[in-house]
Protein backbone atom coordinates (compact mmCIF):
# COMPACT_ATOMS: atom_id res chain seq x y z
CA UNK A 1 0.00 0.00 0.00
CA UNK A 2 1.24 3.33 -0.83
CA UNK A 3 0.76 6.65 1.09
CA UNK A 4 0.89 10.04 -0.85
CA UNK A 5 4.13 11.71 -0.67
CA UNK A 6 5.76 8.63 1.35
CA UNK A 7 9.42 7.84 0.03
CA UNK A 8 8.82 4.85 -2.56
CA UNK A 9 12.42 2.92 -3.60
CA UNK A 10 12.70 1.90 -7.26
CA UNK A 11 15.86 0.57 -9.64
CA UNK A 12 16.91 4.03 -9.74
CA UNK A 13 17.15 4.81 -5.70
CA UNK A 14 17.65 0.89 -4.72
CA UNK A 15 21.23 2.64 -2.69
CA UNK A 16 19.04 3.96 -0.37
CA UNK A 17 17.20 1.51 0.34
CA UNK A 18 19.61 -0.07 2.88
CA UNK A 19 19.86 2.43 5.35
CA UNK A 20 16.10 2.55 4.93
CA UNK A 21 15.47 -0.88 5.97
CA UNK A 22 17.94 -0.85 9.04
CA UNK A 23 16.54 2.16 10.21
CA UNK A 24 12.94 0.47 10.25
CA UNK A 25 13.77 -2.71 11.60
CA UNK A 26 15.12 -0.83 14.52
CA UNK A 27 12.59 1.12 15.37
CA UNK A 28 10.11 -2.08 15.18
CA UNK A 29 9.17 -3.27 18.34
CA UNK A 30 9.59 -7.11 19.28
CA UNK A 31 7.28 -9.81 20.29
CA UNK A 32 9.93 -12.40 21.60
CA UNK A 33 7.88 -15.80 21.12
CA UNK A 34 9.99 -18.34 23.09
CA UNK A 35 12.08 -16.83 26.18
CA UNK A 36 12.97 -18.71 29.72
CA UNK A 37 12.67 -15.69 31.15
CA UNK A 38 10.09 -14.77 33.87
CA UNK A 39 8.04 -11.36 35.14
CA UNK A 40 9.32 -9.87 38.39
CA UNK A 41 6.13 -11.73 40.21
CA UNK A 42 8.32 -15.03 40.25
CA UNK A 43 11.36 -13.18 42.19
CA UNK A 44 14.56 -15.71 42.10
CA UNK A 45 13.15 -17.06 38.62
CA UNK A 46 13.64 -14.27 36.86
CA UNK A 47 17.66 -13.94 36.38
CA UNK A 48 19.59 -10.96 35.83
CA UNK A 49 22.63 -9.39 36.05
CA UNK A 50 26.25 -9.99 35.04
CA UNK A 51 27.02 -12.87 37.13
CA UNK A 52 23.90 -14.58 35.54
CA UNK A 53 24.77 -13.28 31.91
CA UNK A 54 28.50 -14.74 32.66
CA UNK A 55 27.07 -18.28 33.94
CA UNK A 56 24.93 -19.01 30.90
CA UNK A 57 24.93 -22.63 29.73
CA UNK A 58 25.72 -21.87 26.33
CA UNK A 59 29.69 -20.19 28.37
CA UNK A 60 29.88 -22.53 30.68
CA UNK A 61 30.68 -25.03 27.82
CA UNK A 62 32.55 -22.79 25.74
CA UNK A 63 35.03 -21.81 29.51
CA UNK A 64 35.06 -25.72 30.69
CA UNK A 65 36.34 -26.83 27.57
CA UNK A 66 38.91 -23.72 26.70
CA UNK A 67 40.26 -24.31 30.26
CA UNK A 68 39.36 -28.07 30.45
CA UNK A 69 39.14 -27.82 34.57
CA UNK A 70 37.60 -30.62 35.64
CA UNK A 71 33.27 -30.79 35.90
CA UNK A 72 33.37 -31.04 39.66
CA UNK A 73 35.64 -28.20 40.00
CA UNK A 74 33.77 -25.81 38.36
CA UNK A 75 30.23 -27.35 39.96
CA UNK A 76 32.08 -26.58 43.18
CA UNK A 77 32.40 -23.01 42.56
CA UNK A 78 30.03 -20.65 44.21
CA UNK A 79 28.11 -18.21 41.46
CA UNK A 80 30.42 -15.15 41.62
CA UNK A 81 33.05 -17.48 41.53
CA UNK A 82 31.89 -19.32 38.27
CA UNK A 83 31.07 -15.94 36.38
CA UNK A 84 34.95 -14.62 37.37
CA UNK A 85 36.14 -18.27 36.35
CA UNK A 86 34.30 -17.75 32.82
CA UNK A 87 35.28 -14.01 32.83
CA UNK A 88 39.05 -14.45 33.19
CA UNK A 89 39.29 -18.04 31.34
CA UNK A 90 37.08 -16.61 28.04
CA UNK A 91 37.59 -12.41 28.22
CA UNK A 92 41.04 -12.29 29.51
CA UNK A 93 42.86 -15.16 28.90
CA UNK A 94 41.03 -15.61 25.24
CA UNK A 95 39.51 -13.12 22.55
CA UNK A 96 35.78 -13.30 23.14
CA UNK A 97 34.72 -13.35 19.28
CA UNK A 98 32.37 -16.79 19.83
CA UNK A 99 28.79 -15.96 19.27
CA UNK A 100 27.82 -16.35 23.36
CA UNK A 101 30.98 -14.16 24.26
CA UNK A 102 30.29 -11.78 21.81
CA UNK A 103 26.87 -11.25 23.37
CA UNK A 104 28.74 -10.83 26.58
CA UNK A 105 30.39 -7.58 25.27
CA UNK A 106 26.84 -6.31 23.42
CA UNK A 107 25.20 -6.90 26.51
CA UNK A 108 28.11 -4.43 28.28
CA UNK A 109 28.17 -1.85 25.50
CA UNK A 110 24.33 -1.52 25.39
CA UNK A 111 24.19 -0.56 29.07
CA UNK A 112 26.57 1.81 28.63
CA UNK A 113 29.38 -0.04 30.69
CA UNK A 114 32.48 0.05 29.01
CA UNK A 115 33.70 -3.92 27.52
CA UNK A 116 36.71 -3.32 26.67
CA UNK A 117 38.62 -2.12 29.17
CA UNK A 118 36.29 -2.90 32.41
CA UNK A 119 36.81 -4.87 35.16
CA UNK A 120 34.00 -7.58 36.50
CA UNK A 121 33.84 -5.40 39.77
CA UNK A 122 32.89 -2.28 37.48
CA UNK A 123 30.23 -4.20 36.01
CA UNK A 124 29.34 -5.80 39.52
CA UNK A 125 28.48 -2.28 40.86
CA UNK A 126 26.89 -1.27 37.99
CA UNK A 127 24.47 -4.40 38.37
CA UNK A 128 24.30 -3.82 42.26
CA UNK A 129 22.73 -0.44 42.05
CA UNK A 130 19.64 -1.31 39.88
CA UNK A 131 16.17 -2.82 41.53
CA UNK A 132 15.27 -5.40 38.94
CA UNK A 133 11.59 -3.24 38.26
CA UNK A 134 14.06 -0.92 36.64
CA UNK A 135 16.09 -3.24 34.93
CA UNK A 136 13.31 -4.63 33.47
CA UNK A 137 11.91 -1.23 32.24
CA UNK A 138 15.82 0.03 31.35
CA UNK A 139 15.95 -3.43 29.11
CA UNK A 140 12.50 -3.50 27.46
CA UNK A 141 13.12 0.20 26.16
CA UNK A 142 16.98 -0.55 25.09
CA UNK A 143 16.05 -3.42 23.08
CA UNK A 144 12.65 -2.13 21.95
CA UNK A 145 10.80 -5.03 23.09
CA UNK A 146 7.16 -4.84 23.37
CA UNK A 147 6.63 -7.87 25.35
CA UNK A 148 8.24 -11.91 26.16
CA UNK A 149 6.68 -15.31 26.64
CA UNK A 150 8.01 -17.18 29.38
CA UNK A 151 7.89 -20.70 29.75
CA UNK A 152 5.64 -21.84 32.37
CA UNK A 153 6.57 -25.21 33.95
CA UNK A 154 3.61 -26.61 35.93
CA UNK A 155 5.52 -28.95 36.94
CA UNK A 156 8.11 -26.87 38.47
CA UNK A 157 8.03 -26.62 42.80
CA UNK A 158 9.33 -22.97 42.76
CA UNK A 159 6.87 -21.93 39.36
CA UNK A 160 3.81 -23.37 40.35
CA UNK A 161 2.85 -21.72 44.28
CA UNK A 162 3.23 -18.00 42.55
CA UNK A 163 0.59 -19.11 39.62
CA UNK A 164 -1.89 -20.73 42.22
CA UNK A 165 -1.35 -17.87 44.20
CA UNK A 166 -2.92 -15.84 41.73
CA UNK A 167 0.16 -13.44 41.86
CA UNK A 168 -0.08 -10.44 39.75
CA UNK A 169 1.90 -10.74 36.22
CA UNK A 170 3.27 -8.06 34.21
CA UNK A 171 1.42 -7.75 31.18
CA UNK A 172 4.40 -7.76 28.77
CA UNK A 173 5.64 -11.64 30.30
CA UNK A 174 3.04 -14.04 28.48
CA UNK A 175 2.87 -17.22 29.67
CA UNK A 176 3.07 -20.36 27.47
CA UNK A 177 2.38 -24.40 29.28
CA UNK A 178 5.24 -26.30 28.66
CA UNK A 179 4.02 -29.80 29.12
CA UNK A 180 7.64 -31.93 28.62
CA UNK A 181 6.91 -34.14 31.32
CA UNK A 182 4.10 -35.44 29.86
CA UNK A 183 5.39 -36.28 26.77
CA UNK A 184 8.89 -36.98 27.57
CA UNK A 185 8.49 -39.03 30.69
CA UNK A 186 4.83 -40.42 31.06
CA UNK A 187 5.20 -42.74 33.57
CA UNK A 188 6.60 -39.88 35.97
CA UNK A 189 4.22 -37.49 34.94
CA UNK A 190 0.99 -39.58 35.59
CA UNK A 191 2.24 -40.65 38.98
CA UNK A 192 2.53 -36.65 39.65
CA UNK A 193 -0.78 -35.96 38.41
CA UNK A 194 -2.40 -38.79 40.36
CA UNK A 195 -0.56 -37.73 43.56
CA UNK A 196 -2.29 -34.41 43.07
CA UNK A 197 -5.70 -35.61 42.86
CA UNK A 198 -5.78 -36.33 38.90
CA UNK A 199 -7.61 -39.63 38.07
CA UNK A 200 -4.92 -40.60 35.88
CA UNK A 201 -2.69 -43.90 35.37
CA UNK A 202 0.18 -44.58 33.54
CA UNK A 203 -1.66 -47.39 31.75
CA UNK A 204 -3.81 -44.85 30.35
CA UNK A 205 -6.77 -46.36 31.99
CA UNK A 206 -10.28 -44.91 33.56
CA UNK A 207 -10.56 -41.14 33.69
CA UNK A 208 -7.02 -40.69 32.37
CA UNK A 209 -7.66 -39.04 29.02
CA UNK A 210 -10.52 -36.88 30.18
CA UNK A 211 -8.30 -36.13 33.56
CA UNK A 212 -5.30 -35.08 31.63
CA UNK A 213 -7.36 -32.75 29.58
CA UNK A 214 -8.77 -31.38 32.75
CA UNK A 215 -5.20 -30.84 33.70
CA UNK A 216 -3.83 -28.64 30.81
CA UNK A 217 -7.53 -26.90 30.60
CA UNK A 218 -6.75 -25.58 33.90
CA UNK A 219 -3.40 -24.53 33.34
CA UNK A 220 -4.01 -22.96 29.93
CA UNK A 221 -6.84 -20.76 32.03
CA UNK A 222 -4.69 -20.28 35.01
CA UNK A 223 -2.13 -19.09 33.08
CA UNK A 224 -3.98 -17.34 30.04
CA UNK A 225 -1.23 -19.77 27.96
CA UNK A 226 -0.84 -18.24 24.52
CA UNK A 227 0.46 -21.63 23.50
CA UNK A 228 1.25 -25.13 24.77
CA UNK A 229 5.18 -26.14 24.33
CA UNK A 230 7.17 -28.93 24.56
CA UNK A 231 10.87 -30.13 23.20
CA UNK A 232 11.51 -33.18 21.86
CA UNK A 233 14.33 -36.00 20.92
CA UNK A 234 15.02 -36.32 17.44
CA UNK A 235 13.80 -39.93 17.23
CA UNK A 236 10.44 -38.13 17.83
CA UNK A 237 7.93 -39.76 15.64
CA UNK A 238 4.22 -39.21 14.95
CA UNK A 239 1.55 -41.35 15.00
CA UNK A 240 3.54 -44.15 16.70
CA UNK A 241 2.27 -46.58 19.36
CA UNK A 242 4.08 -44.85 22.03
CA UNK A 243 2.20 -42.84 25.59
CA UNK A 244 4.13 -39.74 23.79
CA UNK A 245 1.42 -40.47 20.76
CA UNK A 246 -1.55 -41.00 22.99
CA UNK A 247 -1.54 -37.99 25.16
CA UNK A 248 -0.50 -35.54 21.55
CA UNK A 249 -3.61 -37.12 19.80
CA UNK A 250 -5.93 -37.73 23.08
CA UNK A 251 -5.28 -35.05 25.35
CA UNK A 252 -3.02 -32.18 24.29
CA UNK A 253 -4.74 -31.86 20.23
CA UNK A 254 -8.64 -31.72 21.57
CA UNK A 255 -7.36 -29.57 24.24
CA UNK A 256 -5.66 -27.10 22.41
CA UNK A 257 -8.35 -27.00 19.59
CA UNK A 258 -10.77 -26.35 22.40
CA UNK A 259 -8.97 -23.42 23.72
CA UNK A 260 -8.22 -22.06 20.10
CA UNK A 261 -4.44 -21.98 20.84
CA UNK A 262 -1.15 -23.56 18.71
CA UNK A 263 0.82 -26.37 19.93
CA UNK A 264 4.48 -25.77 20.02
CA UNK A 265 6.75 -28.34 19.37
CA UNK A 266 11.18 -27.66 19.62
CA UNK A 267 12.11 -30.67 18.07
CA UNK A 268 16.08 -32.53 17.78
CA UNK A 269 17.01 -31.95 21.35
CA UNK A 270 19.48 -35.29 22.83
CA UNK A 271 19.03 -34.37 26.41
CA UNK A 272 22.39 -35.16 28.32
CA UNK A 273 24.78 -36.08 25.60
CA UNK A 274 27.40 -35.06 28.24
CA UNK A 275 25.53 -35.13 31.47
CA UNK A 276 28.41 -33.96 33.59
CA UNK A 277 27.91 -30.32 32.11
CA UNK A 278 24.48 -30.21 33.71
CA UNK A 279 22.34 -27.70 31.44
CA UNK A 280 24.91 -27.38 29.01
CA UNK A 281 25.01 -31.07 28.43
CA UNK A 282 22.65 -31.38 25.66
CA UNK A 283 23.24 -31.96 21.97
CA UNK A 284 21.45 -31.64 18.32
CA UNK A 285 20.40 -34.62 16.37
CA UNK A 286 18.49 -34.63 13.23
CA UNK A 287 15.17 -35.57 13.23
CA UNK A 288 11.97 -36.38 10.62
CA UNK A 289 10.45 -34.00 9.16
CA UNK A 290 7.38 -36.45 8.41
CA UNK A 291 6.32 -36.50 11.79
CA UNK A 292 5.57 -32.72 11.54
CA UNK A 293 3.65 -33.37 8.17
CA UNK A 294 1.51 -36.13 9.13
CA UNK A 295 0.81 -33.91 12.54
CA UNK A 296 -0.42 -30.85 10.29
CA UNK A 297 -2.05 -33.54 7.84
CA UNK A 298 -4.18 -35.34 10.20
CA UNK A 299 -5.02 -32.57 12.31
CA UNK A 300 -6.07 -29.80 9.94
CA UNK A 301 -8.04 -27.51 13.12
CA UNK A 302 -4.83 -27.71 15.15
CA UNK A 303 -2.08 -25.34 14.90
CA UNK A 304 1.41 -26.07 14.73
CA UNK A 305 4.10 -23.43 15.67
CA UNK A 306 7.28 -26.06 14.85
CA UNK A 307 11.22 -25.36 15.61
CA UNK A 308 14.25 -27.94 14.77
CA UNK A 309 17.43 -27.61 16.40
CA UNK A 310 19.51 -29.78 13.10
CA UNK A 311 20.54 -27.21 9.96
CA UNK A 312 19.75 -30.10 8.11
CA UNK A 313 15.78 -30.18 9.21
CA UNK A 314 15.49 -26.06 7.42
CA UNK A 315 14.83 -26.68 4.06
CA UNK A 316 12.43 -29.62 4.62
CA UNK A 317 10.54 -27.32 7.23
CA UNK A 318 10.03 -24.73 5.15
CA UNK A 319 8.98 -26.80 2.62
CA UNK A 320 6.36 -27.92 4.85
CA UNK A 321 5.35 -24.62 6.02
CA UNK A 322 4.51 -23.92 2.00
CA UNK A 323 2.12 -26.94 2.27
CA UNK A 324 0.07 -26.32 5.69
CA UNK A 325 -1.09 -23.00 6.62
CA UNK A 326 -1.63 -24.67 10.05
CA UNK A 327 1.93 -24.82 10.57
CA UNK A 328 4.34 -21.71 11.73
CA UNK A 329 8.08 -22.06 11.66
CA UNK A 330 9.76 -20.18 13.95
CA UNK A 331 13.83 -18.84 15.48
CA UNK A 332 16.94 -20.09 15.07
CA UNK A 333 17.36 -22.10 17.90
CA UNK A 334 20.16 -22.03 20.45
CA UNK A 335 22.96 -23.89 18.24
CA UNK A 336 21.38 -22.15 15.22
CA UNK A 337 21.87 -19.04 16.72
CA UNK A 338 24.78 -18.14 15.36
CA UNK A 339 25.04 -15.45 12.65
CA UNK A 340 26.23 -17.80 9.71
CA UNK A 341 23.34 -19.98 10.57
CA UNK A 342 20.71 -17.29 11.06
CA UNK A 343 21.45 -15.59 8.08
CA UNK A 344 21.14 -18.70 6.66
CA UNK A 345 17.80 -19.78 7.49
CA UNK A 346 16.68 -16.09 7.15
CA UNK A 347 17.13 -16.14 3.90
CA UNK A 348 16.11 -19.46 3.02
CA UNK A 349 12.86 -18.77 5.28
CA UNK A 350 12.23 -15.95 2.84
CA UNK A 351 12.77 -16.85 -0.06
CA UNK A 352 10.09 -19.85 0.56
CA UNK A 353 7.86 -18.69 2.70
CA UNK A 354 8.05 -14.65 1.95
CA UNK A 355 6.77 -12.82 5.60
CA UNK A 356 4.90 -15.97 6.85
CA UNK A 357 7.21 -16.76 9.31
CA UNK A 358 8.40 -16.38 12.34
CA UNK A 359 11.98 -15.16 11.89
CA UNK A 360 13.57 -15.09 15.46
CA UNK A 361 13.59 -15.84 19.06
CA UNK A 362 15.55 -15.00 21.81
CA UNK A 363 15.55 -17.94 24.18
CA UNK A 364 16.96 -15.58 26.75
CA UNK A 365 17.31 -16.86 29.89
CA UNK A 366 19.07 -14.07 31.56
CA UNK A 367 17.18 -10.37 31.40
CA UNK A 368 19.97 -8.56 29.88
CA UNK A 369 20.45 -11.24 26.89
CA UNK A 370 17.24 -10.08 25.04
CA UNK A 371 19.97 -6.88 24.35
CA UNK A 372 22.18 -9.01 22.40
CA UNK A 373 20.18 -11.53 21.00
CA UNK A 374 17.77 -9.25 19.35
CA UNK A 375 20.32 -6.55 18.50
CA UNK A 376 22.52 -9.13 16.63
CA UNK A 377 19.29 -10.56 14.14
CA UNK A 378 17.63 -7.28 13.74
CA UNK A 379 20.85 -6.59 12.09
CA UNK A 380 20.92 -9.98 10.08
CA UNK A 381 17.07 -9.61 9.60
CA UNK A 382 17.37 -5.98 7.81
CA UNK A 383 20.86 -7.13 6.22
CA UNK A 384 18.98 -10.14 4.29
CA UNK A 385 15.46 -8.37 3.95
CA UNK A 386 17.46 -5.16 2.39
CA UNK A 387 18.76 -8.04 0.02
CA UNK A 388 15.70 -9.42 -1.10
CA UNK A 389 14.07 -5.91 -1.85
CA UNK A 390 17.27 -4.95 -3.87
CA UNK A 391 16.36 -8.25 -5.88
CA UNK A 392 12.87 -6.76 -6.33
CA UNK A 393 13.19 -3.42 -7.18
CA UNK A 394 16.11 -4.33 -9.60
CA UNK A 395 13.18 -7.17 -11.12
CA UNK A 396 10.68 -3.43 -11.52
CA UNK A 397 8.84 -3.72 -8.52
CA UNK A 398 8.30 -0.60 -6.22
CA UNK A 399 8.80 -0.35 -2.68
CA UNK A 400 7.07 2.15 -0.40
CA UNK A 401 8.09 2.45 3.22
CA UNK A 402 4.88 1.47 4.21
CA UNK A 403 5.23 -1.82 2.92
CA UNK A 404 8.87 -2.07 4.85
CA UNK A 405 7.23 -0.84 7.82
CA UNK A 406 4.57 -3.79 7.31
CA UNK A 407 6.71 -6.28 6.83
CA UNK A 408 9.36 -5.28 9.72
CA UNK A 409 5.97 -5.89 11.74
CA UNK A 410 5.40 -9.10 10.35
CA UNK A 411 8.34 -10.20 11.50
CA UNK A 412 9.11 -8.71 14.26
CA UNK A 413 5.63 -9.75 15.85
CA UNK A 414 2.69 -9.56 13.84
CA UNK A 415 2.96 -13.00 11.92
CA UNK A 416 2.89 -14.53 15.46
CA UNK A 417 -0.26 -12.74 16.97
CA UNK A 418 -1.69 -12.93 13.58
CA UNK A 419 -1.25 -17.16 13.91
CA UNK A 420 -2.80 -16.72 17.47
CA UNK A 421 -5.84 -15.43 16.42
O1 LIG B 1 14.00 -26.58 25.59
C1 LIG B 1 14.20 -25.37 25.43
O2 LIG B 1 13.33 -24.50 25.48
C2 LIG B 1 15.64 -24.96 25.18
O3 LIG B 1 15.63 -23.72 24.55
C3 LIG B 1 16.42 -24.93 26.46
O4 LIG B 1 16.19 -26.08 27.15
C4 LIG B 1 17.91 -24.72 26.25
O5 LIG B 1 18.58 -25.05 27.43
C5 LIG B 1 18.24 -23.32 25.88
O6 LIG B 1 18.33 -22.48 26.73
C6 LIG B 1 18.48 -23.01 24.51
O7 LIG B 1 18.67 -21.88 24.12
ZN1 LIG C 1 14.03 -22.58 25.05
Amino acid sequence: MTQTNERVYTAANAGELREAVTRIVNEQSVTDMHTHLYAPAFGELLLWGIDEVLTYHYLIAEAVRASRIPYETYWGMSKPEQAAFIWQTLFVDRTPYSEACRGVVTVLNRLGLNPGDGRLEDFRAYFASQSVEDQVDQVFKAANLESVVMTNDPFDDLERPVWEAGAAVDPRFHAALRIDPLLNDWANAASILSARGYNVDAGFGGQTVAEVRRFLSEWIQRMKARYMAVSLPPDFNYPDDTPRSRVIRDCILPTAEEHGIPFALMIGVKRGVNPALKLAGDGVGIASVDAVERLCAKNPSNKFMVTMLARENQHALCVTARKFPNLMIFGCWWFLNNPVLIEEMTRMRFELLGSSVVPQHSDARVLEQVLYKWDHSRRIIAKVLADKYEDLVASGWKLSETAIREDAERLLGGAFWEFLS
